[in-house]
Formats: structure tokens, sequence, C-alpha cells
């Protein structure tokens, strides 16, 4: 019997990066857990303090680190991304957040890191592309979380509004993690019935259903005038994220997944289930859609590419 090592390491020890590293703690996942960010003292204070929580969950070694140590890590989760300014365009904060991917990327490469990627920071869909053109490592390797914390926004919605366990909504945030995103109410169900039928049972009518998916979409902000910022949805996302490839679990998960002709895409990245496990993204579940949906998915893919263009320009 072989015992199992895993090895993560953190690229941002931020608002989310640090719940990560809290919520990874929490589930007993990782043996080994570095945390790297320009600002290295907090990284051994986060690491020194998440040690206090082990003797309460499942011991592991945490240490703030440097990408020397990557070099034989399972996994590398970044977070690490400049928020946006005042004044500041769109594509201002993707120029800064590419330099700041390159800076992660190279070093990475260079411990000779040969794991899976997967990236939070925002915009995530682009920046998961440019750390995949960067590092070279397979596309299956290489992804984002997508559509993952947009997903769970809309099953906690819905799971309120028809008295459901979220976990029990068969229904999916795609396309961009942004403002073109849409849900799959047409397709989507709970127990196998469509949630249209519990929507009718219940007199909620399509605009109620749109109305749910404007407040997915704009939760952020909602959150960050209160407080600034989100961070323990994301956080949780990713260790579901990362669970799903520690454990090996082929489970279904929207991520944010390499378009290889699947809804006719290709060459970017865009939220979709997929099946998880250790090798990364296994495979891309190209999940039925409704021709407005379809319409939807490839005016979501036109918005990524046209930013993705002119960022690689
Ligand atoms: P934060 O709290 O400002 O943390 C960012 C961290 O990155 C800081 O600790 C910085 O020191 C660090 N950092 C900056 N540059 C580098 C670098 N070159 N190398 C290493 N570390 C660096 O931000 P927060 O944690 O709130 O957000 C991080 C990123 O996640 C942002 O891009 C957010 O937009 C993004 N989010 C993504 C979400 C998603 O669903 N994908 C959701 C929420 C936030």
């Amino acid at each position: 019997m072989s015992l199992q090592h895993h090895k993560v390491v953190l690229v941002g020890d931020g608002a989310v990066g640090s719940s990560y590293a809290f919520a990874m703690a929490q589930q007993g996942l990782a043996e080994e857990f570095v945390i790297v960010d320009v600002f290295k003292e907090r990284t051994v204070g986060d690491a020194m303090d998440i040690e206090d929580a082990q003797a309460f969950t499942a011991p592991k070694n945490i240490y703030g680190g440097g990408y020397e140590d990557a070099g034989d890590a399972d996994l590398v989760v970044i977070t690490a991304g400049a928020p946006q300014k005042p004044g500041e365009t769109r594509l201002d904060l993707v120029d800064k957040n590419l330099g700041i991917m390159k800076s992660i990327i190279e070093p990475l490469m260079a411990s000779g890191f040969d794991g899976i990627i997967l990236v939070a920071a925002n915009p995530v869909d682009i920046l998961t592309l440019a750390a995949q053109k960067l590092s070279g490592l397979p596309t299956t390797r290489v992804f984002g979380s997508g559509t993952s914390l947009d997903t769970a926004r809309l099953r906690a919605d819905l799971g309120k509004k028809f008295n459901v366990d979220p976990r029990s909504v068969d229904a999916y945030i795609l396309g961009e993690h942004g403002d073109s995103e849409f849900a799959n109410f047409d397709e989507a169900t709970i127990g196998g019935r469509s949630i249209k039928a519990f929507a009718k049972d219940a007199n909620i009518s399509d605009e109620d259903l749109d109305a749910i998916l404007y407040a997915t979409a704009h939760k952020a902000y909602e959150i960050i005038d209160r407080k600034g910022a989100t961070f323990y949805g994301v956080a949780t996302a990713l260790m579901r994220i990362s669970k799903a490839i520690l454990k090996n679990e082929n489970a279904v998960l929207p991520v944010g997944a390499y378009m290889d002709g699947q809804y006719g895409l290709n060459d970017i990245y865009i939220g979709t289930p997929a099946i998880i496990n250790n090798q990364g993204v296994a495979s891309v579940i190209e999940t039925p859609l409704s021709d407005s949906e379809a319409t939807k998915m490839a005016a979501s893919a036109k918005a990524l590419k046209d930013i993705a263009d002119e960022a690689f320009a």
C-alpha cells in the first residue's frame, strides 16, 4: 500500500486565497500546502494561523514558500490579481493581470512543475487561457473556476425558491464568468423533473426566473458594495474542485474549460459542466442547450473572444 501525499501550491494569499487555504485545512485536504505571494510575511503568518486550526481538523505541512517549492506539486491554484481601480477600463485590468500571470507562470514552469493549474483570478476565462498558453501545459490540465461560483449562487436561489437542498438542483450558469453569462433554465431539473414544471406549480413565471438569474449575476456587486470583496463562495468552490482532483472523483462540476469544438467553439475557456479527476478536465460535458440558450452561448463566447483577441494582440 502506498501512502498518498498530495501537494498543493496557492499563489495569491489575499482574501480569496487565504479563505481557500482555510477551507482546504477544514476539509483535511492536501498533506502539504504551500502559500506563495509577493507579500511573503503574510504567507508565513497565514500558514502559522491555519496551523493553529489543525488540532481540530487534520494535520498537514503548511508553510509560506516560493516557486522553487512547486516542482513536485500536484496542483497550483492561482488567486493572485490586482483589483480594478476607479477610472481603469476592463482592458487595462486585463493587461495588468496578464502581467501578473506572466510573472507567476515563468518561475512556476522553471521549477519543473508538471501538474494541474486551477485559475480563479479575474477576468478568469481570459487569465486561464493566458496561463495555458504561457505554461504550455495540456489544455486539460489548465482550467478555471469559470461559472462555479455563479452556479452555486443560482442553485442556492432556486433551492430557496422551491424549498429544496441546493445540492439537489441540477442547474448551471454557463458561458463567461461575467456579464454575458446565462442559466440553462430550459434544461435544468430537480430530481429529473424540469425546473420550468416546478416553476409552473409555484406560479413562478419566466420573468421571475430571469429575475433570479439577474440576482445571481449581480450578487457580487451587492456583496462588494457592502464589504469590499467576495471570497467565501469562490474559496469553497475552489476547495470543491481541488477535492475532485486530489481524490480522483470524476465529479461533474461547472468549471472554465477549454473549448475544442464543443458548442461549436474553439480556443477559449468558458463555463460548462465537465468531469474532473486527477488528470484535470477528464472531459467536457457539452450540456444540451435550447435554441435561445445556444444563441446566448455564442454571444458569450464572442464577448470573450473579442477581449482575448485584443489582450493577446
Ligand atoms: P486580494 O485580497 O487583493 O488578493 C490578491 C493577492 O494577490 C494579494 O495578496 C497580492 O499580494 C497577491 N499578488 C499580487 N500580485 C502578485 C504576484 N505577481 N505574485 C503573487 N501574488 C501576487 O484579492 P482577492 O483575494 O479578493 O481576489 C483575488 C482574485 O480573485 C481577483 O482577481 C478577483 O477578481 C478574483 N475573484 C474571482 C472570483 C471567481 O469567481 N473566479 C470571485 C471572487 C474574486
